[in-house]
């Protein structure tokens, strides 16, 4: 009896030695391939999982969505930490000049129906492409929050807009990029995950059209029903995000 482990394991080395055979990959060429991979050993702890995002994350999560009815979910990312802060309509920022940004819309299940007590984590970057809690002197509090749904499922939070996003790229990360002739930026986003009681976990992902690195995000992680179109309320634009959860 095979385990799925085994299986899996079997498959993905079965297309890595096909590809191998089809490129005629030489022995010059499977040695830097891997002088390369021994760098990730050397390198800062973010790197591996840095890669593996970029590489895996979306395909992952477009898996996930075959097994799902609800909102279209997304790539998690690295950034999510689960110790954000609890808001209540308003996510801590330090840009005093930030674009601002309004986030509103309503939790509920596949009839439509609110739910109430759900956790939504809300987090993106300040306005120079940065996350809290991973970079320098950056407390966590800023720029992420846990928001605790009410009775009608639907709840406002206030903050700025987030910035296009370079990746780490000094490490393996950025060479394998450049391997690939690709660029290490994200669009603007906004990162959501929903918990509640009795409903599978939700992560999803908020763009914004024409924004610069749309159509080329590093981690290819933009689909077009996330690409939003914000309307402008006063000095703010106004993002609209519902979240239908599918049952546990
Ligand atoms: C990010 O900010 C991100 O959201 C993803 C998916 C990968 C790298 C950095
Ligand atoms: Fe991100």
């Amino acid at each position: 009896m095979s385990t799925r482990s085994a299986v899996v394991i079997h498959d993905i080395l079965k297309s890595v030695r096909e590809a191998l055979w089809h490129h005629d990959v030489t022995f010059e060429e499977y040695r830097a391939a891997v002088g390369f991979l021994r760098k990730y050993a050397q390198s800062a702890e973010f790197e591996i999982p840095l890669t593996c995002d970029m590489l895996f994350n979306a395909t992952i999560s477009d898996i996930e969505m075959k097994h799902r009815k609800g909102s279209v979910s997304n790539l998690e990312g690295p950034y999510f930490l689960e110790a954000a802060p609890t808001i209540t309509d308003r996510i801590s920022t330090r840009d005093e000049e930030g674009d601002e940004l309004i986030i509103e819309g309503q939790v509920r299940d596949l009839s439509g129906n609110p739910i109430e007590g759900a956790e939504l984590y809300i987090w993106h970057s300040d306005s120079q492409g940065l996350y809290s809690g991973f970079s320098g002197d950056f407390p966590i509090d800023l720029y992420r929050g846990k928001k605790i749904i009410g009775p009608t499922g639907e709840y406002s939070v206030r903050t700025t807009m987030p910035a296009p996003y370079m990746i780490p790229h000094d490490g393996p990360s950025g060479e394998l990029l450049g391997f690939m002739g690709r660029h290490p930026w994200r669009p603007a986003h906004v990162h959501f995950k929903v918990r509640a009681q009795g409903f599978l976990e939700f992560t999803t992902q908020a763009y914004f059209a024409g924004g610069d690195w749309v159509d080329s995000d590093c981690v290819e992680g933009v689909r077009a029903p996330l690409v939003h179109d914000p309307e402008i309320r006063g000095n703010a634009k106004v993002l609209k995000m519902d979240f239908v959860l599918d049952p546990a």
